[in-house]
């Protein structure tokens, strides 16, 4: 499905259960502007609501680009409460795709600029090739990180990191992301790396998955008993389903599970 600049894929058989979400905006290296913001907006309702979906890479079809952040040629003709509005509707996009039930991989080749970095840090889990160079370089714009880099780059690469890349906007290359990416491979092989992981995920209990997605997510926002208590509750989610069942069985009779997401 294309939504504007936004291609939405499904993968068919044996990858069934794995979606692609794509950039393609080539004239504008991916810059995110208000036609591509809808088109992410309704492809996450679409994944959202795709109920076959066990996990999405999110990747681009420009080479040697993943997203060079927001459209600064859009954002020349907008007043202060455009942008403002463009701003928010950014970060919510991001939070509510942060928000999906299942795992999310980012696939870094190239840049990631700005709010293109603040996509990949909303993603739970980022492959970069290593010629991969990211940057959040809003400070230089003398605007800050909008929509979400001041508060996600810091929880996964640490506070005092976080500051130095965000007081300076300078580039940093994949050898320095090493703490911000589980994976930096040969350029051009982010999307196998990607996509190999996604086929081990896809293999796995689905509801299982959504669940340990959710106890992680909601555990880091709170005290420890409140944490275990999220993990509590995520474990009752798949104690009485088919799927646990099926996996004591296929063990039994040492044979692959077939699980179905109940
Ligand atoms: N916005 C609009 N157009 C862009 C952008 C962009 N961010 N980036 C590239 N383009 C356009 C270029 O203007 C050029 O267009 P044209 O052919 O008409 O001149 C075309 O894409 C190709 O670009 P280049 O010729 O520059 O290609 P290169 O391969 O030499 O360089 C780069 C590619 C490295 C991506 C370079 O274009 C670049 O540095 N771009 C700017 C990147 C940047 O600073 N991004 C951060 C933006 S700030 C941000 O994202 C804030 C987000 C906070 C949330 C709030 C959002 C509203």
């Amino acid at each position: 499905v294309q939504q504007g600049p936004v291609r939405l894929q499904k993968l068919s058989a044996p990858d069934t259960g794995i979606v692609e979400l794509r950039l393609e905006r080539p004239e504008a290296k991916n810059a995110i502007g208000k036609e591509m913001l809808q088109g992410l907006r309704s492809a996450i309702q679409e994944v959202e609501a795709d109920t076959a979906a066990n996990v999405v890479l999110v990747t681009s079809s420009v080479p040697k680009v993943f997203c060079a952040g927001a459209d600064l040629k859009e954002r020349r003709l907008m007043g202060p409460s455009e942008v403002r509005d463009f701003v928010n509707s950014l970060r919510s996009t991001f939070s509510s795709f942060e928000a999906l039930s299942i795992p999310t991989i980012a696939v870094v080749e190239g840049v990631a600029f700005g709010g293109g970095l603040e996509l990949a840090l909303s993603c739970d889990l980022r492959i970069c090739g290593k010629d991969a160079k990211f940057s959040l370089p809003e400070t230089g714009l003398a605007i800050i990180p909008g929509a979400g880099g001041t508060q996600r780059l810091p929880r996964i690469v640490g506070r005092s990191r976080a500051k130095e890349l965000i007081f300076t906007g300078r580039r940093f290359d994949a050898v320095e992301a090493v703490t911000m990416v589980n994976y930096c491979v040969p350029a051009g092989d982010a999307y196998q790396k990607a996509l190999e992981l996604a086929r081990e995920i896809n293999q796995k209990g689905p509801l299982a998955v959504k669940m340990a997605k959710k106890a992680i997510d909601q555990g880091a926002e709170v005290d420890l008993p409140s944490a275990l208590a999220v993990e509590e509750e995520c474990y009752q989610q798949v104690l009485h389903t088919e799927d646990r069942l099926e996996g004591l069985a296929a063990f039994a009779e040492k044979r692959k599970p077939i699980y179905k997401g109940k």
